[in-house]
């Protein structure tokens, strides 16, 4: 592989079969090209945050290896929702699965389309367990704090 860099995706689903759509999301994520050496956390299962009159999630994080540019890899990620049957309905609201891109090495990038590091990752417990879980040292590019501060500040 030319040269890659280490990213992290967030997934979560509270509609259907919520292991195999995060099971499908994964499979999915390691099989494209441009994205090596995927590794998952754990599955949690999630109180909703946000709006509450919904379902519990499973969240989990992924780590990877990347070749893509961030664009790429929302387009990858948006075309994996797609494929999963996700609709989008209520803001906030239930889905069959939801794949945010967390960190691309330590870019930051700030565009209408896309914000890295995600801009609430860092008050997501359900967000910065399943990434602790992976890398608890990985540093979060603006704060300049680990992931694993980041989760103990909660
Ligand atoms: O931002 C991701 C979607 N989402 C979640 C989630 O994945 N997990 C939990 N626990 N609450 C959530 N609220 C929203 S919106």
């Amino acid at each position: 592989m030319e040269k890659a860099v280490t990213a992290y995706i967030g997934l979560g689903s509270n509609l259907g079969d919520r292991k195999k759509n995060l099971d499908d999301a994964v499979r999915l994520l390691s099989g494209m090209r441009g994205i090596e050496a995927v590794k998952v956390s754990s599955y949690y299962e999630t109180e909703p945050v946000g709006y509450e009159e919904q379902g519990l999630f499973l969240n989990a994080a992924a780590r990877l290896e990347t070749t893509l540019t961030p664009r790429e890899l929302l387009d990858v990620c948006q075309d994996i929702e797609i494929r999963l049957g996700r609709v989008r309905t209520v803001r906030w609201g239930p889905r069959t699965i939801d794949l945010d891109i967390l960190l691309f090495g330590d870019a930051t990038i700030d565009t209408p389309e896309l914000e890295i590091p995600h801009p609430l990752m860092h008050e997501r417990a359900f967000v910065l367990k399943p990434l602790c879980e992976l890398d608890p040292d990985v540093i979060h590019p603006v704060l300049r704090k680990t992931v694993k501060e980041l989760l103990a500040n909660l």
